[in-house]
């Protein structure tokens, strides 16, 4: 598809081409070789995919119309430990940068340090908690020397590599810090010194690009303040000084998600309405967060955050498209670049068109000029008249006219195909015989090692090398075994299953940023009691000031009885970190030979219990996942490889698992016997389990007569019609046409459809059927001449239609 804007010569012109030369900035916009220019560009993480992924999300996102990739930088997974680096594999952010460059974008690099990003402890790395007197993000010796050290280190493996633009390559953006300006009060004077230092700190390191800070109103010349948000059009003051382009850094496609909450919808008519929107105002600038999300593989995601990530963008978790917002977007991509000349040498005026329309206009030389029209409107549709002609603008809407005449895009009108993403189930793991269990051992207080007459900080006695930390205390009771006693627990962190005399009592669990108690009926022997508690954490916290003092695990600890209340918080504790599977890593090929695995179902008791199994891999190339529908909370291997936590148990408001299926990437497989490994925490069925592939199986297209041609046949004289695309997944063709009618179909492709039979064509079908059926793409111009006559002369007619790829 990157083709047909080649043919019109809009992206072609775009490609990173640079060849030296600094990147600056003025008022407009950045300035590359020379040139003003407009730029889109998309948020993929490196680490949220494989580097097999990279080169066709790359591709998806160059034939969508974007200019630039971004990328944030992960410190905690390049540097684990202090002075030992890792740049292998998902990490190998030079091959993500080149494989940028191969493609002939540009490439943002957010290096933070901090990050957030969802990303466990913010990005930063663990041991920095242990570095003496450190103050993160503040004016604070220890945290600047560290943060200098790999913000150098990052720019000088750039700069070796020559990926610097100002060096012939694709950089042409970094980023210092992340949203400071949203901490930066609670440092006081320290927050000041530290965005000033932060600013030099970079400038100093000699890239030849720009800097950036998002969320900083206040950043320090030169470095670039920029919006993130979903509605910079709307909430974003400005660049602070009239010499700095107007940059959205982060324009959110949804939002991140949370175990137990809804997914965030939002339609690719509302972003383009907000991106059009800060284009018209003069925005040169925009970043999809996200384009592609992605996998949290591993414990890399942040407090209750899911392991898919950004799901909605785009580019879905699999990296299929999410129509019809990536063609959408790829539209008004399209169309703002078709006004690229006028926008970015013309005269800008606005001018009101009535209560809330507005024209924004850019007027250049020689007649060029180009102009957004705006109903603000939420409801009503209305009839505005610019430069003597009349438009007709939908309600909350933006029409852009590359010429002030032609209205070639409207971000209300979407003409682009809706896709439905269907999961097929390739094997069911449901013989008993193939699967072997072992269960996790309940550690007492006499097996710890680690004591403390309290309760310890759990991230400070983990380190980050486990969710997973045992609490346990002994204590002699000589009262009555008929007694009714309650074990009261209060944590801070995120889930507890408790354990009493090596017996499950009971399971809590927090939501973010919130503790919890338990309370749970127990029964205690005369003699010995041990009390074993299993404080897990769903990732680190990655936001907020003074993270480095952040507290989780548990804070108090209570036994209560009819006549008394025992309080256990300073009783002496004996602590194990991590599970005993873990240790002996039996999720890897030679790790579970070292431990003796059972037949299904042969445990005592079922909490925590592991589970392993062989499966072979789909045939084909369509992305795997596992459908883990029947399972609770835990953690899942593949070949010894970790592709995230899951917890299906965790329902939304509305009753629903927020994720049922988990990303297995096709470059963690091998065609057979794949090794599976799931640490199960809770009682969850794993016979229930399947293999499942991901496609686009359903795609459907509503065109009415009054819709705007394709943008890419602006240039054409002649024969400009609104036309009803379709098409499959590379790979894929149209196998059956479901539904077709011309005429006044109703429903549309969200919802039920049906055709008219007063005003339907009776030759739809067979029409669609010839054009479309074993193709990979068809096009049908929406005109009754195609349709062998008009079904009902003077009524606005539309084409509806709903195929099946296979
Ligand atoms: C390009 O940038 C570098 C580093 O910021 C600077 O030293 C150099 O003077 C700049 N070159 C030009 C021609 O502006
Ligand atoms: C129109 O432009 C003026 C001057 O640049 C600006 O103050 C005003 O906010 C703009 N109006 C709108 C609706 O953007
Ligand atoms: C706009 O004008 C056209 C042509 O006169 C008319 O058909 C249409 O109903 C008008 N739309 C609105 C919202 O008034
Ligand atoms: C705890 O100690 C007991 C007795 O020594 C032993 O049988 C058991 O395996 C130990 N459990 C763990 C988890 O180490
Ligand atoms: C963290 O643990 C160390 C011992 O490993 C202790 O000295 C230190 O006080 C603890 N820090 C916090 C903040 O709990
Ligand atoms: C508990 O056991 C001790 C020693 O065996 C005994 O003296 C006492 O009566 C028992 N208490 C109860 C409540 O059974
Ligand atoms: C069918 O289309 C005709 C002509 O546009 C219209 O008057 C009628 O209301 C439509 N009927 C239904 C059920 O949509
Ligand atoms: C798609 O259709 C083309 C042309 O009819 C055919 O050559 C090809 O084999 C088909 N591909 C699939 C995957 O069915
Ligand atoms: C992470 C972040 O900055 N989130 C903010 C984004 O903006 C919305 C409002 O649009 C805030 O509510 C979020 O806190």
């Amino acid at each position: 598809m990157a083709w047909l804007l080649c043919l019109l010569g809009l992206l072609c012109a775009a490609a990173g081409r640079a060849h030296g030369g600094n990147v600056t900035y003025d008022g407009r916009s950045l300035i590359i070789e020379g040139q003003h220019r407009i730029l889109f560009s998309g948020s993929i993480h490196y680490p949220r995919s494989t580097p097999e992924m990279w080169p066709s999300l790359i591709a998806k996102a160059k034939a969508g119309g974007l200019d630039v990739i971004e990328t944030l930088v992960f410190w905690n997974l390049h540097e684990p430990q202090p002075g030992q680096f890792d740049f292998s594999g998902r990490r190998d952010i030079i091959r993500f940068i080149k494989e940028i460059q191969a493609q002939g974008l540009y490439a943002c690099l957010r290096i933070g340090p901090f990050i957030q990003g969802e990303w466990t402890y913010g990005g930063l790395p663990f041991w920095l908690h242990d570095v003496p007197g450190i103050v993160y993000r503040s004016n604070n010796k220890p945290f600047k020397h560290h943060m200098q050290k790999f913000v150098t280190k990052i720019v000088n493996m750039m700069k070796a590599e020559k990926l610097y633009a100002s060096q012939g390559g694709p950089i042409i953006l970094s980023q210092i810090e992340n949203e400071y300006g949203t901490v930066q009060a609670a440092f006081k004077e320290d927050g000041t010194s530290y965005l000033n230092w932060a600013a030099q700190m970079a400038v100093g390191l000699g890239t030849g690009v720009p800097w950036v800070m998002c969320k900083q109103d206040n950043a320090p010349d030169p470095v670039i303040n920029s919006c993130n948000g979903r509605r910079c059009g709307e909430t974003f003051k400005g660049p602070n000084s009239p010499n700095k382009p107007a940059i959205w850094t982060e324009n959110w496609t949804s939002f991140y998600e949370l175990f137990g909450e809804e997914p965030v919808i939002r339609s690719a008519e509302d972003i383009a309405f907000h991106v059009a929107l800060f284009i018209a105002k003069r925005g040169s600038y925009v970043n999809y967060y996200m384009y592609h999300g992605g996998t949290n593989f591993g414990r890399t995601a942040s407090d209750y955050k899911l392991t898919s990530y950004y799901d909605q963008a785009p580019l879905d978790e699999y990296g299929l498209f999410r129509q019809p917002k990536w063609g959408h977007l790829k539209e008004l991509h399209a169309a703002i670049k078709l006004s690229s000349k006028p926008l970015l040498s013309g005269v800008y005026t606005n001018e009101s068109l009535g209560g809330s329309q507005h024209a924004f206009v850019y007027r250049g030389s020689s007649n060029k000029c180009a102009a957004f029209l705006l109903n603000n409107h939420l409801t009503n549709a209305v009839n505005v008249s610019f430069m003597g002609s009349s438009y007709e603008l939908p309600p909350r809407s933006i029409s852009i006219l590359p010429d002030c005449k032609t209205v070639v895009f409207n971000t209300a009108k979407v003409s682009t195909q809706y896709g439905t993403r269907g999961m097929v189930t390739s094997q069911k793991l449901d013989s008993i015989g193939k699967w072997e269990e072992f269960s996790e051992s309940i550690p007492d207080f006499d097996n710890t090692s680690l004591r403390a007459n309290m309760l310890l900080e759990q991230m400070n006695v983990t380190k980050d090398t486990s969710d997973y930390l045992w609490y346990t205390f002994r204590f002699e009771d000589d009262s009555n075994s008929h007694v009714q006693q309650v074990l009261k627990v209060n944590s801070l962190a995120h889930v507890l299953h408790a354990f009493v005399n090596g017996a499950f009592v009971g399971s809590a669990h927090g939501s973010h940023e919130k503790g919890f108690s338990l309370e749970k009926a127990i029964t205690l022997v005369n003699g010995t009691n041990h009390v074993s508690l299993l404080s897990v954490m769903v990732g680190l916290p990655d936001s907020g000031a003074f993270l480095e003092r952040r507290v989780a695990g548990l804070r108090r600890v209570m036994i209560q009885s009819e006549q008394e209340v025992k309080d256990f918080t300073s009783h002496l504790w004996g602590y194990q970190v991590g599970l005993l599977g873990e240790k002996l890593e039996i999720y890897t090929d030679s790790g579970s030979n070292k431990v003796q695995w059972n037949a299904y179902g042969s445990s005592t008791h079922k909490k925590l219990t592991w589970y392993k199994t062989l499966f072979d891999a789909p045939d084909g190339k369509d992305a795997v996942a596992l459908n883990f529908e029947s399972m609770g909370k835990g953690e899942i291997w593949v070949n010894g490889q970790s592709i995230g936590r899951y917890w299906v148990s965790y329902l939304t408001p509305k009753g629903t698992p927020s994720q049922t299926w988990y990303h297995v990437p096709r470059a963690f497989l091998k065609p057979a016997d794949n090794l599976l490994v799931i640490l199960e925490e809770e009682d969850g069925y794993p016979l229930g389990i399947s293999i499942d592939t991901v496609s686009i199986n359903k795609v459907c297209s509503h065109v009415s007569d009054s819709h705007l041609p394709p943008v890419s046949t602006y240039q054409k004289q002649r024969g400009r019609r609104p036309k009803l695309l379709l098409g499959c997944s590379p790979g894929r063709n149209i196998s059956r046409i479901l539904f077709a009618s011309f005429g006044t179909p109703s429903g549309d492709c969200q919802s039920y459809y049906a055709s008219n039979t007063s005003c339907h064509s009776p030759k739809s079908l067979a029409i669609v059927e010839k054009a479309c059926v074993g193709k990979g793409m068809c096009s049908i111009p929406v005109w009754s001449k195609k349709f062998g006559g008009d079904p009902c002369a003077g009524t606005p007619k539309s084409l509806l239609v709903v195929a099946e790829c296979r």
